[in-house]
C-alpha cells in the first residue's frame, strides 16, 4: 500500500510556520500583510475556495477581505477595481478567483494586476520570469506540488516525470519547474525528465508514458483517468484534479483524476482528494502573500 501524502496536515504545518514568521514581522513594526480576493458571480466551488483562503489568511495573521461582485460586472468595472487595489498602499496581494463568468477576458484581468501584488503568479511578467528560471511569484497550485515533493523528500533529480494536463495556470508551471535546472537562479528547478500529456495524447500513449514515470502529476479534472495498470509499482502520484460527483445517495463528493482505491495498491506514495494538493494550494497562497508584503516593504 502506498504512503498517503497528507496535504492537509502539511498545509497546517506550513501555516503554523507562517503564523510565527508573520507575528515576528509585525512585532518589529510592520503592518500585517494584506490580501484582497475578488470573486465575480455565484459559482459555489469558487466561493468555497475563496472562503478557505480568507480563513487561512486570518488564521496566520494576514489581513484579508473578499470583494464580491454580481456576474453582471463588466470588464471595465473589474479593471477599475483592480486599478484601485494596485494603487492602495495597504494592499500587498490581489487575487482574482477564476473562472470569471460572462465575457470578461481573464488574460486581460490577470495582466491588469500589478505584478508585485500578483500573488497568483498569473501576470505575464511573473509567468515569463518562471519560464526563464528567474525569481518570481509562482502560481500557488504549482508551488504546492513542488513543495510537497520537497517536504515529502521525493527524489526528482534525473527521474522521469509525467504531467497530465497542460493548462497555463496549473499543468505548465508544474512542468516548467519539474524539468528546470536546480542550479539556476530561482532555485525552483527539479531536474526531472518531463513528459507533458494532454487531451489529444492517445490513450495508449498516455498509459505508456505514465507507466514509465517515477512521478505522475495529474491535473485534468477527468475523474478516474489514471488507473492502477498505468502506474509503475512504487511511483509517486500527485493528484491535482478535483471533480464534484453526486453519489447514489444523492450526496456531493470530491474525487481526483486518480482511481484512488486501486492506485493506492500499486503506487509508492499518493495524495488523497480531498486533503491533498487543495489545502497546500491555500497554504502556498499565504506564503506568496507574505513574501509580496516583505518585498514591498523592502522597496519603501
Ligand atoms: P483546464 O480545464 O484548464 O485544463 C485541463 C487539462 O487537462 C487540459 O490541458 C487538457 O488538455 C487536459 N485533459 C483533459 N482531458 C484529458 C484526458 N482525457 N487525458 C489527458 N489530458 C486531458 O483545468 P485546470 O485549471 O488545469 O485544472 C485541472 C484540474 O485541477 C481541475 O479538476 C481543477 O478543478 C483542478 N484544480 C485543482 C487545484 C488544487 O489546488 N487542487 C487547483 C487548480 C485546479
Ligand atoms: N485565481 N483561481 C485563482 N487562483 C487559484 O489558485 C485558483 N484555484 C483553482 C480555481 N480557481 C483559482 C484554487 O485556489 C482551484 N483552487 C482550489 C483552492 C482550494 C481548494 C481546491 C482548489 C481546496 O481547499 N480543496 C479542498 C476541498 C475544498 C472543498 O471542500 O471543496 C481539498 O481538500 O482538496
Amino acid at each position: 500500500m502506498a504512503k498517503i501524502l497528507d496535504g492537509k496536515a502539511l498545509a497546517q504545518e506550513i501555516r503554523d510556520e507562517l503564523k510565527i514568521q508573520i507575528q515576528n514581522w509585525i512585532n518589529i513594526g510592520n503592518r500585517a500583510p494584506s490580501l484582497r480576493c475578488i470573486i465575480v458571480g455565484d459559482d459555489p466551488a469558487s466561493h468555497t475556495y475563496v472562503k478557505n483562503k480568507i480563513k487561512a489568511a486570518l488564521d496566520c495573521g494576514i489581513e484579508a477581505q473578499t470583494l464580491k461582485y454580481e456576474a453582471t460586472l463588466s470588464e471595465e468595472e473589474l479593471l477599475k477595481v483592480i486599478k484601485d487595489l494596485n494603487a492602495d498602499k495597504n494592499v500587498d496581494g490581489i487575487l482574482i478567483q477564476l473562472p470569471l463568468p460572462g465575457d470578461i477576458n481573464e488574460r486581460k484581468a490577470c495582466n491588469a494586476v500589478a505584478p508585485e501584488k500578483d500573488v497568483d503568479g498569473f501576470h505575464i511578467t511573473n509567468a515569463g520570469q518562471l519560464f526563464l528560471d528567474m525569481p518570481t511569484i509562482v502560481p500557488a497550485t504549482a508551488l504546492a506540488v513542488i513543495e510537497m515533493l520537497k517536504r515529502f523528500k521525493i527524489e526528482t533529480h534525473g527521474r522521469n516525470a509525467v504531467v497530465v494536463g497542460r493548462s497555463k495556470n496549473v499543468g505548465m508551471p508544474i512542468a516548467v519547474m519539474l524539468h528546470s535546472d536546480a542550479k539556476h537562479e530561482n532555485g525552483l528547478g527539479m531536474d526531472a525528465t518531463v513528459t507533458i500529456c494532454h487531451r489529444y495524447t492517445p490513450q495508449e500513449q498516455l498509459e505508456m508514458y505514465c507507466r514509465n514515470a517515477d512521478i505522475i502529476i495529474t491535473a485534468t479534472g477527468v475523474a478516474k483517468l489514471i488507473k492502477a495498470h498505468m502506474v509503475k509499482p512504487g511511483a509517486t502520484v500527485l493528484d491535482v484534479g478535483i471533480t464534484r460527483i453526486t453519489t447514489a445517495e444523492g450526496k456531493t463528493k470530491l474525487v481526483g483524476d486518480v482511481d484512488y482505491d486501486e492506485v493506492i495498491k500499486v503506487a509508492g506514495a499518493i495524495t488523497p482528494v480531498p486533503g491533498g494538493v487543495g489545502p497546500m494550494t491555500v497554504a502556498m497562497l499565504m506564503q506568496n502573500t507574505f513574501q509580496a508584503a516583505q518585498r514591498s516593504r523592502k522597496l519603501q
